[in-house]
């Protein structure tokens, strides 16, 4: 009757006003729509069961293909019913009184307080930043209760961003959003890279602005603010645009060098006291210190936040670092002795080696000073228990770090951009390249005059190491040939100051030798930029896409044009996939294997594979499933 009453519609009928109609006339859509939805979710699994996965990134499937059992917290030997209203944690005081007045209550807490970057850095650092959002929002109300003294949960920004639209095919606000309801108690934390916002080029200012006010609005609440090559000019602008939306500044110094070697004379410990007043002098609530690429040795830690401690007194520290090399919880324990604030910390199954050291590790030893942080050892297992099963569960998208690796000390990788770059060296078949590949990265960041690396800088380093290596060049070849190579984009860029200006200036003769003719910008490139009218934006946006286009997809598109609109033709071909349980998203089921899609509150599909035919002479195989209990069939190309 629904299709009878559709075809006979006038409005329907007459018109190429498809969106508008759907808009407009919600209720006989609804059932259609629902159908609708069904046939284009089994047009995915279809998909994956004929050809397999194509989350780029995936090698083979997961080791573990069970339902992950979510932890039963206990509390003073009771079950803790995760499903009522968790201990107001810290963002009581933020809520209620502001930034500033949260930043003088962690200052004055007795301890050490953690950061918990599970559901950011670790899973950008160890899975390709591969964990969806339904992986997260099954342990949320667990972790609202068992960290509810925590100082925040990173839970976006950095590469989670995109990544969320290109490779998982979901909505990064709806997963900040749902969290955000899932976690009313602890402060929500994201890493914001400076005038670059959460991509890898500068961005119209007014853009930047947006970004932050709709990132509050969504429910954020620390923003951990850094640039590059710790160009001040740049972070500036973050920091305004964080200060004008509400949120918490935390402006951060990226960590480089080793300030406790005194042959080590760029980055110093004068450097870094400086940069910081610099920062102090902009009104920030938090110091971040930056440590992307676990650099920070226990006896610099001492010293560095010794001295700052000592200078600033009542600037509340936050340390970050990454356990690359393997010294991660003595770094972060000499941090907090010499009077960090707080801590990052991942949990313990999602820590270690390029990610960061183990919320257990530190929680206990910490319990043994005067610095507790508040958490309970036992909930820590529990969370971790979930952990363990989840990172089996995303075992397609390790890439295989085994080991520290104080090469770290040398080549200085970031934590992320280690995983990614050895990846890709083992994808290639080029194990005994990736030896190479550390040597040419530590070349090349003396070529272009040992920067700061971190994402985007970082990119730069990596693709001129990769350069440098497929051509078979050495840092004096390069010197030599300048002239006449033709070099990565990103490094041209670079050197033509599209990221700012780096510490110390660019080198010559060789930023002349690459740039050639090209033009140079000597200040911030931001201020470049016309803003973007972004009404104009939403305009077009609703013309392609309807009216149910939000501001919030308006800023998606504004940061990624391309990754959003290929986004959206995935969702207008299968519809929205975050719901679906990440084995299926990621592998098919058996034959006969039953199992549950709830694609909203209340409406769950129940789906079973029976079976796959043979491929008929279109190329294409017919999949059968049971939907609900009604048999249902898509017909997919076999692409193999
Ligand atoms: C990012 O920018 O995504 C980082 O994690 C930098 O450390
Ligand atoms: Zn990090």
């Amino acid at each position: 009757p629904f299709l009878q009453r559709l075809l006979t519609h006038d409005t329907f009928m007459n018109g190429n006003c498809w969106t508008t109609f759907i808009d407009d006339t919600p209720d006989l859509f609804r059932l259609v729509q629902y159908q609708n939805r069904a046939q284009r979710l089994l047009g995915y699994l279809g998909n994956v069961v004929v050809n397999g996965s194509q989350i780029k990134g995936q090698v083979g499937e997961p080791s573990y293909k069970h339902e992950i059992e979510v932890p039963q917290l206990v509390a003073n030997g009771q079950p803790v019913d995760v499903t009522t209203p968790p201990t107001e944690g810290w963002r009581k005081i933020l809520v209620d009184q502001g930034p500033e007045a949260f930043a003088k209550a962690v200052r004055a807490y007795p301890g050490v307080l953690i950061m918990d970057t599970t559901w950011r850095d670790a899973h950008q650092s160890l899975l390709a930043t591969r964990v969806r959002t339904v992986d997260l929002l099954r342990i949320a109300p667990a972790t609202a209760h068992a960290l509810n003294n925590a100082f925040s949960l990173e839970c976006w920004g950095g590469a989670t961003f995109d990544v969320a639209m290109r490779f998982l095919y979901e909505d990064p606000w709806d997963r900040l959003i749902a969290l955000r309801k899932a976690v009313p108690n602890v402060p929500f934390q994201m890493l914001l890279r400076g005038a670059n916002a959460v991509g890898y080029t500068s961005y119209p200012d007014n853009v930047v602005y947006d970004f932050c006010e709709k990132a509050v609005k969504a429910g954020m609440d620390v923003f951990r603010i850094f640039d590059s090559l710790n160009y001040v000019e740049n972070m500036k602008l973050g920091i305004d645009a964080v200060k004008k939306a509400g949120g918490v500044v935390e402006a951060s110094v990226c960590y480089t060098g080793d300030v406790s070697n005194p042959k080590k004379t760029k980055y110093d410990l004068k450097y870094y006291l400086d940069l910081t007043q610099e920062l102090v002098d902009q009104g920030i609530h938090i110091l971040g210190i930056k440590d992307m690429a676990g650099l920070l040795k226990p006896e610099a830690a001492k010293l560095l936040i010794g001295s700052i401690r000592e200078r600033f007194p009542d600037l509340p520290i936050h340390v970050h670092t990454h356990d690359t090399a393997g010294t991660g919880v003595a770094s972060m324990m000499a941090a907090a002795a010499a009077g960090a604030d707080v801590i990052d910390v991942a949990i313990d199954s999602m820590s270690g080696m390029t990610s960061q050291p183990a919320m257990g590790a530190l929680v206990a030893g910490l319990e043994q000073t005067n610095l507790g942080t508040g958490i309970r050892m036992e909930d820590v297992q529990a969370l971790n228990s979930y952990w363990e099963q989840c990172r089996m569960l995303y075992s397609c998208f390790e890439a295989n770090v085994k080991s520290a690796d104080s090469g770290v000390y040398d080549h200085e990788m970031p934590g992320g951009q280690y995983t990614n770059l050895m990846f890709q060296a083992q994808q290639l078949g080029l194990g005994t390249q990736w030896k190479q590949i550390k040597k040419a990265y530590e070349e090349a960041n003396l070529l272009c005059g040992d920067l700061v690396k971190v994402t985007p800088s970082s990119k730069v380093v990596g693709d001129f190491a990769q350069f440098m290596v497929s051509n078979n060049l050495s840092g004096a070849d390069v010197r030599e040939k300048a002239k006449s190579l033709s070099f990565p984009t990103s490094v041209v860029e670079f050197f033509q100051g599209y990221l700012g200006q780096p510490y110390g200036g660019f080198p010559e003769p060789l930023r002349s030798d690459i740039i050639r003719n090209q033009p140079r910008i000597d200040g911030r490139p931001g201020a470049s930029l016309p803003a973007l009218d972004l009404v104009k934006l939403k305009e077009e946006l609703m013309e392609q896409y309807g009216k149910s286009v939000r501001d919030y997809d308006v800023i998606s598109a504004a940061l990624y044009p391309k990754v959003f609109a290929e986004y959206r033709d995935i969702v207008s071909q299968y519809g929205d996939l975050s719901k679906v349980p990440t084995r299926y998203f990621l592998c098919k089921p058996e034959i006969g294997e039953e199992f549950q899609v709830e694609i909203e509150e209340g409406k769950t599909l129940i789906i079973k594979l029976l079976a796959v035919g043979p491929i008929n002479n279109t190329g294409k195989r017919d999949v059968y499933f049971e939907l609900n209990g009604e048999a249902r069939v898509v017909g997919i190309t076999d692409t193999n």
